[in-house]
């Protein structure tokens, strides 16, 4: 579907305010964007503040004839609420309403339906979404049969819940078998992943909030030392403008390769189930080597962005992984002297292509720490083992002798202490 063709549906957005959140009015705005990319086209906006949200309707009983009255008002077509509503709340306020409702999840998992491409990420989120359908299936059909105008009366509610079981029983069949396939993708994926990490190429994967600008800083590395330039991924001014995992390899030129990937971002409220959902993508994140971790610092919440994304890495026991931290999108924040660096964090801009090289030197100098400077004396009979050296390590100088070839390399500890014998001066 192209974007211009798309009809974008009216809703009205509710949030509770409860105190509790920290920036409150900046998740409403998030869930704006967050329509926006579900094109869907918000229409207004109604916050409640109450301590504790109502369990039969999240909203306090008195608000709903607002909320009733203000959506007839500005003609909302649906209503979206800030946060993952209970099975009952859906089915509760559908009926006070008179309208389908949606929460922030079934957002993110609109959104995620649109953009999957790859096989995986669609299997992915069909099965994220079945699995947050079955327990609000009651809710969903009546939101359904308000659509269709045909409300169920008493007198076929024993039909109603056997149709209700069966599509239980449907569901569930099809989630087994989304299941059985995705499992066959991700084995491909991870054998994939096997021979990456036997090749012995370190892996290092970009994460952080989505919108950061991960895609771009990938982009640039593919457009200057990628195999090929035309295997760039899509950068957007976007929520979730990337949801397939992509990889690449990096060639710097001086034998000190690596992988990197491009992944989904994360967002505060990410549903569990969704992460659960996305976990073979994500592998790529949790078998890193090094995370290059991309932060908008021009978004006056990137401090709590970046919160959101230790804890998403650590929901993908990705926690302990060490992390370059990449200050994006500074050309924004009126900085001289950019890029800067400090320690294992760097200010840059991936639009400008400013600190990109200064990145790629932090990367190989973290990946590549464990390399060490020695000399071999490889007898011609090994050739073998001259020819792995050759590949795998940064040849300084190479002499062909009278008892072998003799190599200066900066080569991997490991490989230094397996070749001892052959180490000369
Ligand atoms: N001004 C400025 N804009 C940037 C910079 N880096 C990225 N952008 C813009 O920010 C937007 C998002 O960039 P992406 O690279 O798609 O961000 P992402 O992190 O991959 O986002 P998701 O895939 O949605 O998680 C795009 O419009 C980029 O052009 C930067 O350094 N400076
Ligand atoms: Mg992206």
């Amino acid at each position: 579907m192209r974007e211009e063709e798309v009809v974008f549906t009216r809703v009205l957005l509710v949030g509770v305010d409860t105190g509790e959140e920290q920036d409150f009015e900046h998740s409403m705005e998030e869930l704006k964007s967050l329509a926006e990319a579900a094109y869907k086209k918000p229409v207004g906006i109604i916050v409640q503040r109450m301590e504790t949200v109502n369990k039969a309707l999240y909203i306090g009983t008195g608000k709903v004839s607002e909320v009733r009255e203000y959506a007839a008002q500005c003609e909302a077509e649906e209503i979206v609420f800030d946060n993952a509503l209970s099975p009952s709340q859906i089915r509760n306020l559908a009926r006070e309403l008179e309208l389908p409702i949606l929460d922030r999840t079934n957002l993110i998992l609109d959104i995620f339906a649109i953009r999957a491409r790859t096989r995986e990420a669609k299997l992915q989120v069909e099965t994220a979404k079945l699995q947050y359908m079955l327990p609000r299936l009651v809710g969903m059909r009546e939101n359904l049969s308000r659509q269709g105008g045909t409300g169920g009366s008493m007198s076929n509610k024993g039909a109603g819940e056997t149709k209700l079981e069966l599509d239980r029983r449907k569901i569930e069949h099809r989630i087994s078998e989304l299941k059985k396939e995705l499992e066959a993708v991700s084995k491909t994926r991870e054998t994939m992943r096997k021979k990456r990490s036997q090749s012995r190429v370190p892996q290092v994967a970009l994460v952080g909030y989505t919108n950061a600008g991960k895609s771009t800083i990938m982009n640039r590395m593919v457009n200057l030392y990628g195999e090929s330039s035309e295997k760039t991924v899509l950068e957007k001014d976007m929520l979730f403008a990337t949801l397939d995992t992509s990889v690449r390899s990096i060639h710097t030129g001086d034998n000190k390769p690596f992988f990197l990937s491009d992944t989904v971002g994360f967002i505060h409220k990410l549903p569990h189930g969704l992460v659960k959902a996305f976990q073979s993508t994500l592998e790529e994140v949790k078998y890193a080597d090094l995370l290059v971790q991309v932060v908008d610092f021009s978004d006056e919440h990137y401090r709590t962005q970046m919160e959101v994304t230790a804890e998403t890495l650590r929901e993908l026991e990705a926690g302990d992984i060490p992390q370059i931290i990449v200050y994006n999108k500074s050309d924004k924040c009126n900085m001289e002297d950019l890029p800067r660096r400090k320690g294992n964090q760097i200010y840059m801009s991936a639009t400008s292509g400013c600190g990109i090289d200064d990145l790629i030197e932090m990367i190989k100098e973290h990946i590549y720490a464990d390399l060490i400077e020695t000399h071999f004396l490889i007898p011609y009979e090994k050739g073998g083992i001259a020819s792995y050296l050759m590949e795998s390590a940064v040849v300084r100088n190479k002499e062909y002798c009278e008892q072998g070839i003799r190599l200066e390399v900066e080569c991997h500890r490991s490989d230094a202490e397996k070749y001892a014998t052959y180490q000369c001066d």
